[in-house]
């Protein structure tokens, strides 16, 4: 098996180049948009491939959902739902980017055992105290996102002074942690965590501030795919209906500098992206 510094290799060498686009594969029963659809192997193993089929980058493979108000998943449950996964992704596509989405250090020890080479963790590794130490002696990528609270309680009324500049001292300080745990800096990806304890006008502002976020200087994910902003703006569409709303953010984050985006639908995202690298990085 070819070493997670191999496999990363070709996003680090396209990261500013053009936007890479991570393809979302949830083992979930729960998930707010795909739960229910990949939770046997046969399934998700199909789906993986035509994600990769259709130029997904990285595929991003959770076994939580942390849709407003869930609760946490079992340790055993957790690990019972991705690790044979990842396992059987990368041994049919040793070259595949495999991330694991979670908070949880052990699921994620599991899973860049069985070739995952990213951690995707939506706490900004606040929620497991070992989180650091196993990315940093796995010589994995860590994304480190903003959440204001938990999943369970992060949208009873969620209050900034000043959301953008809040985000972007937490993820900060999130990123410091990292560094000092002994993780390298290119081996660190911010994202403002778009619907994690967040009003609609406050997933806005984050959005049109992606630059304040950029200056930081991280690569930046953003994760908008079918999120309920949008289907509030759009009047009250369900996530079945959110796909053009989703593509219109993926084109403007591009714009305002987004490096990476998670997305369920991975060929429109192509697409859109290639679209707004075209009109934006023609440097
Ligand atoms: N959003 C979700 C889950 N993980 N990770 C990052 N880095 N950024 C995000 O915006 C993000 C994330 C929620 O989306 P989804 O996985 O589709 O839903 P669920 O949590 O219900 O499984």
């Amino acid at each position: 098996m070819p070493t997670i510094a191999e496999v990363l290799a070709p996003i680090r060498s396209a990261l500013g180049k053009r936007t890479l686009v991570m393809g979302i594969l949830n083992l979930t029963p729960d998930s707010f948009y795909d739960g229910g659809r990949y939770t046997d192997l046969d399934r998700a193993l199909a789906r993986a491939e035509q994600m990769l089929r259709e130029g997904a980058d990285i595929l991003d493979i959770g076994g939580e959902s942390t849709r407003p108000g869930s609760d946490p998943v079992p340790l055993e449950e957790e690990i019972r739902r991705v690790v044979p996964v990842i396992d059987a992704i990368a041994n049919r596509y040793p070259q595949a980017v495999l991330s694991v989405d979670t908070t949880k250090s052990t699921v994620a020890r599991l899973a860049l055992q069985a070739g995952a080479c990213i951690v995707n963790d939506i706490s900004g590794m606040t929620f497991d105290p070992e989180m650091p130490s196993v990315v940093a002696e796995s010589g994995a990528l860590v994304v480190l996102m903003h959440i204001k609270g938990t999943p369970k309680t992060m949208q009873q009324n969620p209050t900034y002074d000043d959301v953008v500049a809040e985000v972007c001292n937490t993820l900060k300080a999130h990123a410091q942690r990292a560094l000092q745990a002994g993780i390298p800096h290119e081996n660190i990806w911010l994202d403002p965590g778009i619907g994690f304890g967040k009003t609609v006008e406050h997933n806005l502002q984050l959005l049109r501030n992606l630059p304040t976020l950029k200056a930081l200087g991280y690569p930046v994910l953003v994760g908008t795919s079918r999120k309920s902003f949008i289907g509030h703006l759009l009047g009250g569409l369900p996530p079945e209906e959110r796909l053009e709303g989703t593509l219109a953010t993926l084109a403007l984050s591009v714009a305002w500098g987004a490096d990476v985006v998670r997305v369920h639908d991975v060929l429109p995202a192509v697409r859109t992206v290639r679209i707004a690298d075209a009109l934006c990085r023609h440097a």
